[in-house]
């Protein structure tokens, strides 16, 4: 008998026009357009393997055994795969993030992520990026994006399909397009209280500010994207942390609250030292934590300030990158 196997590696990445909302309906389509950084120096790591001795597909994340509405999501994922490479065997899955999961980090991102490249790989399907950038965008939207390295663009979704109208991110600009490191200031342990999925339903069906979002997201995706192509940091900085206050006020507005007094301590933080001259600024995504984009040659001056501030409990340095790997493994037993 053979086992199919493949491990892959993907990063998380940060949207700096953040995603936040859905389309109605099936498919899991974003309602606005996003860009995100793909980052090195934060990664995870997932074996998948075909195994006709198996039951049931079986999700090992971080050495506990995961059952219920996350097993549910990884099987809709390998489904895919399956009926595409005619395989019946179950999966075994096991991942691990190497920084804290389901806290607002981007774990579902790089997950899901390297999760669709394992399956597809692992089933030897001969798939495109843009194939596989579609098949994780339906696990995790974000996820869509962190199958490329450097930055990268998810347009926003149909509107009225049946779900079945593929929808992949590209890659827009290299790793070094801007000279920047991305700071990440975790600011509590645990796992954030509403998941991103939804707080964002929460949002859309509650909040007085969600049609606001969304014409708002649009003009500020498309401005970023310019901005970006120009090389133009100081309004990258700004055009992404305004993204991530509008987020967070639609999303707020209707009591979905994702910042604890660490992340508004750290806002302050990050506007004292943008008023000391300094090229800093600040996004926050469906959980407490600040990630803090700071001109490379100031990261130095920066990153003790950011240490420093009340309630932070690690700061880890990133890079733009991040373009995911992985290798298949064919085994007779
Ligand atoms: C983003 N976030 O663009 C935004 C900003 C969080 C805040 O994408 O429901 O885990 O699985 O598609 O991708 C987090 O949402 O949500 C996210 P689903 P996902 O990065």
């Amino acid at each position: 008998m053979t086992t199919l196997t493949a491990t892959a590696v993907a990063h998380p990445n940060i949207a700096l026009a953040k995603y936040w909302g859905k389309r109605v309906g099936p498919g899991n389509y974003p309602a606005v357009p996003s860009l995100s950084v793909t980052l090195d120096g934060m990664a995870s790591r997932t074996t998948l393997r075909f195994d006709e001795r198996l039951r049931e597909d079986r999700f090992v994340l971080g050495n506990e055994l995961v059952q219920g509405r996350p097993l549910d999501r990884i099987t809709s994922l390998v489904d895919e795969v399956r009926a595409a490479a005619e395989i019946t065997a179950r999966v075994s899955v096991v991942s691990a993030n190497d920084f804290p999961t389901a806290s607002g980090l981007a774990s579902s991102a790089s997950g899901f992520a390297a999760l669709a490249l394992a399956a597809v790989s692992a089933a030897g399907l001969a798939w495109s990026s843009e194939q596989i950038s579609n098949l994780a965008r339906r696990g995790s939207a974000s996820a869509g994006r962190s199958i490329f390295g450097g930055y990268v663009r998810l347009p926003a979704g149909p509107i009225g399909t049946d779900g079945s109208i593929p929808l992949a991110a590209q890659p827009v600009a290299p790793a070094d397009a801007l000279p920047i490191k991305v700071v990440v200031c975790v600011t509590h342990a645990g796992p954030k209280s509403v998941s991103s999925t939804d707080g964002m339903l929460r949002t859309m069906e509650k909040s007085p500010y969600y049609e606001r979002w969304l014409s708002y997201a649009c003009e500020n995706e498309a401005e970023l994207y310019q901005a970006l192509l120009q090389g133009n940091l100081r309004s990258v900085g700004a055009l992404a942390e305004a993204s991530a206050l509008a987020m967070h006020a639609s999303a707020l507005a209707c009591g979905v609250s994702y910042f604890n007094g660490a992340t508004l301590e750290l806002w302050k933080e990050v506007r004292l030292l943008r008023e000391a001259g300094l090229a800093v600024w600040g996004t926050v995504d469906a959980g407490p934590h600040m990630k803090v984009l700071v001109r490379t040659d100031q990261e130095t001056i920066v990153v003790p300030r950011l240490r420093a501030v009340a309630g932070v409990v690690r700061v880890i340095v990133t890079t733009p990158g991040g373009q995911p790997t992985v290798k298949r493994v064919e085994e007779s037993t």
